[in-house]
């Protein structure tokens, strides 16, 4: 079984959404697309993926020059193996037990069977000799039942999120297995040093290969977003002093109650004058219990601080629950006079990047939580730890009080270590 594709990208998601275009596809607005796509031109390649509908069938097309081939997931694989293994047994383990995963035999199951049917996939696609670069812990098997079906292929692997220490990752019922899955690989790029690190100690001397790879953005393409009309912008909010912005899936993991504390804190303390929150949450996996309680807390506390500090016609802190499109992001990232970035545990932390790209001229201060992997880079950045809110709370008032020069230098790092940069470091070590 093998095909005509030289380069084959294999993620849980397709790099297209559903929309009303001619197509009746449109590219979706990951980095991961804008750095792997030049790579799939020249070499032919592909890319494997569900496209997003449950219970469809998609037959393979063509978008923009690269070739889709879709994999299709039932309802029950979607609640199974993306809603339970993926998003309620893996994610908290690898984020460190922020909350407690379930391990459910059924789970597991649906996780083994769609992990095969990538690989399947991915084995018709791959031209003999090919090489193959599997993404993420929805796909941690595929490396090795790709490895048995095809020992001809290169295979790469990338771990988006952390790697956890030894004695988490041993909580998990099908340890044994997962490893195995990722012992099929040439190559694991981890985000942090520190995530390689752990995933060494747990596997001994036969690990295979692995490298620490910090994944960022497309600056230009970010920044050109901030073009827009940042005047409008900070008006529409009451043309503030100091504008506080949170960008954030709805997570658990990200900490959005902590800096909503923290911020309350503050405002109790008489320490920020005339300074307005912005947070923009895009809704994350709905259908999960922790999701919907950190959706109540975050809301519950956006009430009660605007019930306690804001006016009529002036609220203190401006919430958003929806998605904003990317182009429209640069404008607030470009607006914000503090960024705030406060994940308990994040295996990067592209917003972080995001923010900083758009702050060419040295304006702006970033305020990170020091268990983002972003915070390896960005260390002029405030830091903070999200467990200790007077932590959070004194890196505001230092960021609101800024640091001239420390953007720059920030900004600097970001322009010279780009998605492309990160994709092409990887390829080259595979
Ligand atoms: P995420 O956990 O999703 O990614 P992050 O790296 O911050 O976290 O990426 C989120 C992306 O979504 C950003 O590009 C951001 O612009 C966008 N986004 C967030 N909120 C939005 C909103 N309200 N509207 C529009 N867009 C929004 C996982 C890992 C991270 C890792 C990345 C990439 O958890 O640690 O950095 O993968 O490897």
């Amino acid at each position: 079984m093998t095909g005509a594709n030289r380069f084959v990208v294999v993620a849980n998601r397709l790099p297209v959404d559903r929309a009303e275009t001619a197509s009746g596809w449109e590219a979706s607005p990951g980095g991961l697309v804008a750095a792997l796509a030049p790579v799939l031109r020249r070499h032919k390649g592909c890319w494997v993926g569900w496209p997003g509908e449950a219970d469809t069938q998609v037959e393979p097309f063509e978008f923009e020059g690269i070739q889709l081939q879709p994999v299709t997931l039932t309802r029950h694989d979607y609640e199974d193996f993306y809603e339970g293994f993926s998003n309620s047994s893996l994610w908290p383990l690898y984020h460190d037990l922020i909350v407690a995963p379930r391990y459910e035999a059924e789970w597991w199951e649906s996780y083994r069977d769609v992990n095969r049917r990538f690989a399947e996939a991915t084995a018709a696609a791959a031209a003999p000799g090919a090489v193959v670069w599997v993404q993420d812990y929805q796909l941690q098997l595929v490396p090795g039942l790709l490895r048995a079906m095809r020992p001809d292929l290169t295979i790469g692997f990338f771990l988006h999120i952390p790697f956890p220490p030894p004695d988490i990752f041993r909580q998990l019922p099908w340890r044994e297995e997962v490893i195995r899955g990722l012992e099929g690989c040439d190559l694991i790029g981890f985000q942090r040093a520190e995530d390689e690190e752990n995933f060494r100690t747990l596997v001994g001397a036969s690990a295979p290969r692995t490298g620490t790879f910090p994944i960022s953005i497309d600056p230009g393409a970010i920044a050109r977003g901030g073009e827009g009309d940042v005047a409008t912008l900070r008006e529409s909010v009451g043309s503030p002093r100091t504008l506080l912005l949170g960008v954030d899936r709805l997570d658990y993991t990200k900490g959005i109650l902590q800096r909503l504390l923290a911020f309350e804190s503050l405002l109790e303390q008489g320490m920020l004058d005339d300074a307005i929150l912005v947070q923009l949450a895009t809704p994350s996996r709905e259908r999960i219990d922790h999701y919907r309680q950190t959706r109540r807390e975050v809301e519950e506390a956006v009430g009660r601080i605007n019930g306690r500090f804001g006016e009529v016609g002036r609220p203190v802190v401006h919430y958003i629950h929806r998605s904003v499109p990317k182009s429209r992001l640069g404008v607030f990232y470009a607006a914000a006079d503090v960024m705030l970035v406060t994940p308990f545990k994040d295996g990067m932390n592209l917003v972080a990047k995001e923010y900083v790209a758009c702050h060419s001229d040295g304006t702006g201060a970033l305020v990170l939580s020091e268990f983002a992997g972003a915070a390896v880079e960005l260390r002029q950045a405030f830091l903070c730890n999200p467990f200790d809110l007077p932590s959070v709370e004194e890196a505001i008032r230092a960021a609101v009080a800024g640091d001239p020069g420390a953007m720059r230098a920030m900004h600097a790092w970001v322009t010279e270590h780009d998605v492309q940069r990160w994709a092409t470091d990887f390829l080259e070590a595979l």
